[in-house]
């Protein structure tokens, strides 16, 4: 797609950028001269959500168009209060529909195809004949005679996408990825009586808990992990993440467990997490909701040892979602946060999905430090500073892996054995005896946070 120019051109696409009070980009979708001038065509061009743009050149030079916050679809009217009119000169204008109700009207009958703007849009012939003026904005696209005489573009309109930088700065570069992979297979830990540090994966239902564990292996691995995670865990369930496939272990052990409740899903309790968390339950403890972990339980640490407990807790939040938790979700999130920091243990927040909520990230990871959207995600968590926020994609179908993906998952198990370090180093000043380990090339650590 990105092959076909515009046709719009830098000057035309500035003046019409000016009409749209955010930051806007143009995503070309369609062409009529590269696809064929069939509204089925332009129709099954749209997604099935955003905003889109139609831009209409006349063999006069002048462009037209309408906007649209809604995706078109055949034999629909709706009302569309965002819509408009407008036309492209070096100064663009902007026309509102005359009545919202009927702003946007597309028809596709024997007798015409046409996508209409305006108060009488549609089909009967009213397109760009007359001068747009402020009282009267109807313009209509005729299929039939676009064939013979115009050009339509058809965009999708990426609003307040992407910051002018990025809020961290990597280099997405194969160099990146292997420095990352080399970093995390030799890592050696600061504390060498603690093997191994077990992060533990806590989150709402269907945030991507598991797949994340399902990922990470898939970036080490270099090729997609099958594993039957993807069914919702009840028990605690911990996987060493090997440096290669079938080498040694490396310094991280992924729990998984099952999701966090809130009023419509019981869950794992408060209290069960901080038993977890205090190294108290044993592998593969079957958790009850109705029924509390406590001593007489089979294979209760009574007195667990640092090796038995979680050294990093790992916030994993779907981003498509995080706005829309519900306040007892966010209330227990927040009460975990307060008791984890309180026990000294180092936290981060994983950003999953977030190719769901971007445009240009779910195009390519590389804009995933320049999104608007994907940064007021991350700002809106629990009050948490960006540099506890690491935003990833979880590998879900892809039967290969890819460069910047891997970047960032190399990038979350990298910055979980930095926090774990950074903390031990403080707790046990004296005893530290392993050489430390190299600068992590992503990592922008300062301070835990406090909610
Ligand atoms: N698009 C997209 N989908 C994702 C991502 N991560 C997970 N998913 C999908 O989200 C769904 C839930 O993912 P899981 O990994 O099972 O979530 P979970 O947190 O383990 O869920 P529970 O165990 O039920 O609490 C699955 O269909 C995944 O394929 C992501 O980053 N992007
Ligand atoms: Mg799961």
């Amino acid at each position: 797609m990105a092959s076909i120019a515009s046709s719009l051109g830098d000057e035309k696409e500035k003046s019409l950028q000016s009409l749209f009070s955010q930051p806007v980009r143009f995503h070309l979708l369609y062409k009529s001269s590269h696809h064929g001038a069939q509204l089925s065509t332009l129709l099954s061009s749209f997604d099935t959500s955003g905003k889109f743009v139609l831009v209409v050149f006349l063999q006069t030079g002048e462009v037209r168009g309408g906007f649209t916050s809604r995706s078109l679809k055949v034999g629909r009217k709706f009302d569309d209060e965002e819509a408009f009119v407008f036309e492209v000169n070096r100064r663009s204008k902007r026309f509102p529909a005359l009545r919202s109700a009927k702003a946007v009207e597309v028809h596709f009958t024997d007798s015409g195809q046409a996508i209409g703007f305006g108060q009488q849009a549609g089909y009967k012939g009213s397109v760009f004949g007359q001068p747009l003026s402020s009282t009267s904005s109807p313009v209509a696209v005729s299929f039939g005679k676009l064939a013979l005489r115009w050009m339509l573009v058809c965009f999708r309109l990426d609003v307040g996408d992407l910051l002018p930088s990025p809020w961290r700065e990597v280099s997405w570069t194969d160099w990146t990825r292997q420095s990352l992979r080399q970093n995390f297979a030799s890592y050696k830990l600061v504390l060498e009586t603690l093997p191994r540090v077990r992060a533990l994966l806590l989150g709402p239902v269907g945030s991507g808990k598991s797949s994340l564990v399902n990922s990470i292996r898939s970036t080490i691995y270099r090729h997609w992990n099958f594993l039957s995670l993807l069914f919702s865990v009840t028990q605690l369930k911990s996987y060493d993440i090997r440096a290669e496939k079938g080498g040694s272990p490396s310094a991280l052990s992924l729990c998984d467990v099952m999701a966090i409740g809130d009023e419509d899903f019981a869950g794992l309790s408060y209290s069960d997490t901080l038993d977890i968390i205090k190294g108290h339950v044993p592998e593969g403890y079957k958790f009850q909701s109705d029924f509390p972990i406590n001593d007489k339980i089979n294979g209760y640490r009574a007195a667990p040892t640092l090796k038995d407990q979680i050294h990093c807790v790992l916030f994993v939040l779907d981003a498509a979602k995080v706005t829309s938790y519900s306040s007892s979700l966010r209330t227990s999130l927040r009460r975990l946060h307060t008791t984890v920091s309180d026990l000294g243990i180092p936290q981060l927040i994983l950003l999953t999905h977030v190719d769901q909520v971007c445009c240009a990230v779910k195009e390519s990871m590389m804009s995933v430090y320049s999104s608007r959207v994907v940064q007021e995600k991350a700002a809106q968590l629990v009050g948490l500073p960006l540099s506890y926020v690491l935003p990833v994609k979880n590998y879900i179908s892809q039967l290969s892996v890819d460069l910047n993906t891997d970047i960032l998952l190399l990038n979350v198990v990298n910055s979980i054995l930095q926090a774990v370090d950074d903390t031990l180093e403080d707790e046990y000043p004296g005893v530290i005896t392993g050489p430390l380990p190299k600068e992590q090339l992503l990592t922008h650590r300062t301070e835990f946070p406090t909610l």
